[in-house]
């Protein structure tokens, strides 16, 4: 280092320690970065607020590309709060960051220069070399001020900061993929977000030219979230081919609270605040409109939820059918958690014959692991997923779209899959994305809801809770599918699951909160329960449960 470069440092650090007593750390309070960053009640974020964009500027200069910066929550309650950093490509940022991620919003207030200092060695960072940081935020209250404390680390490190103010998750991760790309992904604007997509699902929908007022209609509960304002503001991009009633729109109800996805998803009914008719098409984004599922109720009243698993199906059987038609040789591939219903699991390899994969909870390991494929098509049951085309799919498919040589059935396959790939957000999972994916394939191929639902049907299913007093006695293997600590647990769950048909049953540390959650399945609700009850009753039992046992679902 030059004694130029080190008077920079030197001046540098002196103002992050002069900006970071204005956001202080409260002592002994440590935080994890979760499945996917930090996230707990607000008011104990501003310290890591201000100390994740001096990070963001870090990874920046490492990187030498945009780095994003999220302010959400997502699905949480409106009390808590949350950050997480995107990547280059728009993706999660990797694991190393996250572990430094923790380093640094848990160093004691006069330890954090120590701490950056050891990660510009680490990573053998140039503090001259430029930054730049988009920063979005959700719609909670206290989202704004705790931008404004990233802003601040973002500043003090001499980093370039873009502020968009409110967006969804998923566009921020948009605009970063964008910028990063020199605008070949799209451009890093929202009118860029929402010209790209609605383009493309307008030439989607050419291809069902008969589409009634009915078909075209669709109700979204906005979970009182950032995805309804936006889908308002991308409303007249849509040129009426999908029309909107919005209900949970953030003007009156309070965000996620008995709506959103995650609300549909667990309680499998429908949200507070929605009109629904017999048998039409609904659909509910979380929070921060990461997030969707699709619903509808039919003439006896009865619910019907499809929810990440239905969605891939869908999706990939379109997309297969597709690559047939056009005579492409690319690799299909499905990626899933243990969450995935074993239905759709053997629908997928028996009947549509592609591959699946199964991985750990969270999106960053789902989309890792779909980059292993061409098309990789990777959902979550509670709705979070996306697609991913890799490069050279993207070219054979633009090739043969543009080949005035080949047929009118291989050209029309070919150019419904480019602008297949061009409404997909393949940064991350995407409510608004995910929506007119499905409504044109639905579209397309003239399936109504009902009969995407008839794909197979799902097993009953029950998620479950139990507070122990440390949730890391239980350590998983095989995706999470298996526990090998403690001794016996898993060993119980075996039996227990052996006493039911179509039975599974599984049980993992949450990422999210202090808890351990449990799944089952099986042939009936009444038995699904019952197994659930059991299993929830082993892990009480021999993980240290605390607090009242578990109880039977009456
Ligand atoms: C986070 C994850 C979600 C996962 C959930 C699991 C992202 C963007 N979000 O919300 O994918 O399903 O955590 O929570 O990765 P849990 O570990 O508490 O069950
Ligand atoms: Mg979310």
């Amino acid at each position: 280092m030059t004694l130029f470069n080190v008077a920079i440092g030197m001046a540098l650090f002196e103002e992050v320690s002069k900006k970071s007593a204005l956001h202080p750390k409260p002592a002994g309070l440590l935080l994890n970065y979760g499945t996917s960053g930090f996230r707990t009640v607000a008011e104990q974020l501003d310290h890591v607020m201000f100390r994740m964009g001096l990070l963001a500027v870090l990874r920046s200069k490492k990187t030498k590309a945009t780095i994003g910066v999220m302010v959400t929550a997502s699905h949480n309650p409106e009390e808590d709060n949350g950050i997480k950093l995107v990547d280059p490509m728009g993706e999660m940022v990797t694991p190393t960051w996250e572990e430094y991620a923790m380093q640094v919003a848990n160093a004691e207030q006069e330890a954090l220069l120590t701490v950056l200092g050891d990660i510009m060695k680490r990573e053998a960072i140039d503090i001259n070399q430029g930054a730049a940081v988009f920063i979005g935020r959700d719609t909670r209250p206290s989202s704004e001020s705790l931008s404004q404390a990233v802003l601040d680390g973002i500043l003090s490190l001499a980093g370039h900061a873009h502020d968009y103010g409110v967006l969804t998750t998923p566009q921020l991760h948009f605009m970063v993929r964008c910028e990063n790309t020199q605008s070949r992904y799209g451009n890093p604007t929202t009118e860029g977000y929402y010209q790209k997509l609605s383009q493309a699902f307008v030439q989607l929908v050419k291809h069902a030219p008969n589409r009634t007022d009915d078909q075209k209609h669709l109700l979204v509960d906005g979970a009182n979230g950032v995805g309804a304002l936006k889908l308002r503001e991308m409303e007249p991009f849509l040129q009426k081919e999908l029309q909107i009633s919005l209900f949970n729109k953030g003007t009156g109800g309070k965000l996620n609270f008995q709506c959103g996805a995650d609300y549909v998803k667990v309680q499998q009914g429908p949200p507070l605040g929605v009109e629904m008719l017999v048998g039409q098409r609904c659909c509910s984004f979380d929070g921060d409109a990461d997030r969707i599922v699709y619903y509808y109720s039919d003439s006896e009243g009865r619910f019907h939820l499809l929810d990440g698993d239905k969605i891939a199906t869908l999706i990939s059987t379109f997309l297969k059918k597709l690559v047939t038609q056009a005579g492409l040789d690319l690799q299909i591939g499905v990626v899933q958690t243990a969450y995935a219903n074993g239905s759709s699991t053997r629908y997928l390899e028996n009947n549509m014959k592609v591959t699946v994969r199964c991985v750990e909870t969270g999106v960053k390991h789902l989309h890792h692991a779909a980059q292993e494929f061409d098309i990789g098509v990777y959902f979550e049951a509670n709705g979070h997923g996306t697609v991913l085309f890799s490069e050279s799919a993207v070219e054979k498919i633009q090739q043969l779209a543009m080949d005035s040589s080949t047929s009118d059935e291989k050209k029309s396959a070919a150019q419904i899959l480019e602008n297949t790939v061009n409404v997909t957000n393949q940064a991350v999972g995407d409510a608004i994305s995910d929506m007119l994916l499905v409504e044109a394939v639905l579209a397309v191929q003239g399936l109504s809801l009902q009969q995407w639902d008839a794909m197979y049907t799902d097993l009953p299913n029950r998620q479950r809770k139990v507070k122990v007093a440390d949730k890391s006695v239980i350590t998983t293997t095989d995706a999470e599918r298996r526990a090998l600590s403690p001794a016996g647990l898993q060993d119980a769950v075996d039996a227990l699951v052996k006493q039911y048909r179509l039975s599974r049953a599984f049980v993992r540390p949450s990422g999210t909160e202090d808890t351990i959650r449990v799944y089952a399945e099986a042939d009936t609700q009444e038995n699904t329960d019952s197994l659930a009850h059991e299993v929830c009753m082993a892990v009480y039992r021999l993980a240290g449960g605390v607090g009242e046992e578990p109880q039977p679902l009456c």
